[in-house]
């Protein structure tokens, strides 16, 4: 079979994805998308699980450059939920007549350089290949599932499942439930499914802080000040640290010293709701102070002695590592556990010794069930990257490049020797909201795109100096990972296991994955790279010396 030509291949459909095919194409280039997902959406095409919400309000969980569909699209609640993440994505492509480009059930086998092109080949799932100039990962950070290899899984007489792979015929009623994992999803999913259900028990390793999220419906008032307001959100939102649409705290925890100030700070925070706001709008060093975050902790930790009745459940469900995981928020998680019919098993205590056909079986008991749900996360960052052969112009592959040292990249968009190979969120991008991070490396993208093909337009056959390719620099990507490194220093967050340094895969390689100067810095940074000329990015004319 013939290879296919375009000028850019674009894997996955979600945020990402979807914006940049907007944005190529506005620049004339042929472009192609393709997904393993049936239909476009990314995440919010996979996370179907009961429960499922965004945690980044409503107003900022959406794009911001359709500045006439900010004001008429419309949202009821403070949080979308899934069906709405889903049905607002759906509707972009629609609005900009983008799925005639989109290729669904479709995954990107392998991707290799071909230096005599200057092209990458490319080989995809259904058999096609294709020759590109660009190609344009946005394969999401948040969309390898984990499934966690514990003994006996296949004798599981029930139906086992995780939270990225909802099966939409799954009914709960009555069932007996057993969730492991209790992260931001299993929060979710376990408030969401406790009513319903027969029993559910949750098989929960290390207990999370959550905090309320606030969510209720929009009143019309409030969407007429967001409305009249936007362009001063979004501004707000690309010039703080978080981006979650919020003004954070620049008040150091020490500086407040009564005991009963601090209590009425957090209280406020818990009153309000959103994870992210209690642990950035009260204080600004809840990540770097110890103090500060020993007594965040300590306020949640009465809030569910409060709120859960039990005082073994209470026990069971109290964190007592820093609270230096992303933030989470729930519509009533802890009060699920007065029901009757909800247990948790705390696995440090009782851990999981296999899964049998009845059920999950631990030290101390055989728990029986109908359903297990997997809610154990992702493989991050470089998970979707892994599983697909990119090999650059030296012969290496990203994986080899990735698996000594940890992911790194230039500004978390570009890497060495893979040259017009572009990521969307790839590893070293900024610890944010994620829809305005996806924007600033779409944007970012789409301008190294547009300057290269205007070198290309420019250049005449013989001629030298024909700069084309784009390629991060090595001494770049360097200064970009120490630069990262240093933003990270003194953070709690590096001394508490989670997906976001890679300590919830054994094997993984701990490294520093995200940016954590803030999306300010971040968008200043890039700022800076466009106005000096593309700084750290190197053209054709610097490495080969003939064109295609
Ligand atoms: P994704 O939406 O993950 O899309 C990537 C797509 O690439 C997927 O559809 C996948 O099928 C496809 N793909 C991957 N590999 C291949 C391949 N080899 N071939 C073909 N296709 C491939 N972020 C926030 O900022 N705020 C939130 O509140 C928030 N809530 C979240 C809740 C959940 C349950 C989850 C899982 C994530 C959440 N996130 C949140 C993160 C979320 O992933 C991002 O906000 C955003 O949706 C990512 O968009 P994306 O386009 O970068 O990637
Ligand atoms: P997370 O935050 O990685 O949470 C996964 C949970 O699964 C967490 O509680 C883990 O416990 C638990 N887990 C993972 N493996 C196991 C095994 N083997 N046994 C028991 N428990 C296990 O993923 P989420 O999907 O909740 O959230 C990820 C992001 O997606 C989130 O930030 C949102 O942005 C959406 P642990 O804490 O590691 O002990």
């Amino acid at each position: 079979m013939s290879q296919k030509q375009v000028d850019a291949l674009v894997v996955g459909a979600g945020f990402g994805g979807i914006y940049q095919l907007y944005r190529l194409r506005q620049l004339n280039l042929s472009v192609r998308v393709i997904d393993t997902a049936s239909g476009s959406g990314g995440t919010w095409y996979w996370n179907r699980y009961p429960g499922a919400m965004s945690d980044t309000e409503s107003f900022v969980y959406r794009y911001s450059w359709d500045k006439e569909d900010l004001q008429i699209y419309p949202w009821t609640h403070h949080y979308v939920k899934q069906a709405d993440v889903l049905a607002y994505l759906e509707h972009v492509v629609e609005r900009h007549d983008l799925g005639k480009y989109m290729q669904f059930n479709t995954e990107l086998l392998s991707a290799e350089w071909n230096s005599t092109t200057n092209r990458w080949d490319i080989k995809l799932s259904d058999g096609d290949t294709y020759s590109v100039r660009y190609l344009v990962t946005a394969l999401g950070l948040l969309s390898k599932a984990n499934y966690p290899d514990i003994s006996g899984i296949s004798t599981f007489k029930g139906r086992i499942c995780h939270t990225a792979a909802w099966p939409k015929d799954l009914d709960l009623t009555n069932k007996r439930v057993g969730v492991i994992g209790c992260g931001s999803t299993g929060v979710q999913v376990i408030t969401d499914i406790a009513k319903d259900v027969k029993s559910l028990t949750c098989f929960q390793r290390h207990p999370q802080y959550t905090v309320p999220s606030g969510d209720r419906p929009v009143q019309p008032e409030y969407r007429k000040w967001v409305n009249q307001n936007y362009d001063d959100i979004f501004d707000q939102v690309k010039n703080s640290a978080v981006g979650f649409g919020f003004v954070e705290s620049t008040v150091p925890f020490d500086t407040v010293k009564s005991p009963q100030r601090r209590e009425e700070i957090f209280e406020d925070l818990w009153k309000q709701g959103n994870g992210f706001r209690f642990f950035f709008g009260g204080f600004s060093d809840l990540a770097t102070n110890r103090e500060g975050n020993e007594a965040a902790c300590s306020f949640i930790r009465n809030k569910i002695s409060q709120i859960v009745k039990d005082p073994e459940k209470a026990r069971k469900l109290s964190p007592h590592d820093y609270y230096a995981r992303r933030p989470l928020c729930d519509g009533g998680y802890f009060e699920q556990f007065n029901r009757p019919n909800v247990e948790v098993v705390l696995l440090t205590e009782d851990p999981i010794t296999s899964i049998t056909p009845e059920g999950i079986q631990t030290s101390s008991a055989l728990h029986e069930l109908d359903v297990i749900i997997f809610a154990t996360g992702f493989d991050a960052i470089e998970g979707n990257y892994n599983r697909v052969r990119i090999r650059g112009r030296n012969g290496m592959t990203l994986k080899e490049k990735w698996d000594p040292v940890g992911p790194t990249s230039y500004l978390g968009v570009a890497v060495p020797n893979f040259p017009n190979l572009l990521m969307i969120t790839g590893p070293q991008g900024p610890f944010s909201n994620l829809p305005p991070a996806i924007e600033a490396h779409v944007d970012l993208i789409s301008g190294l795109i547009d300057r290269a093909e205007g070198f290309r337009r420019r250049s005449r056959p013989g001629d030298v100096n024909k700069p084309k390719l784009i390629e991060a620099l090595p001494e770049a990507e360097e200064a970009w990972s120490r630069e990262c490194e240093q933003a990270a220093e003194g953070s709690l967050f590096k001394e508490t296991a989670s997906w976001i340094f890679g300590q919830n895969i054994p094997g993984k390689k701990y490294a520093i994955r995200f940016y954590f100067g803030g999306l300010k810095a971040f968008y200043q940074a890039v700022q800076r790279v466009i106005d000096g000329g593309y700084t750290g990015f190197a053209t054709l004319e610097d490495k080969v010396e003939d064109e295609e």
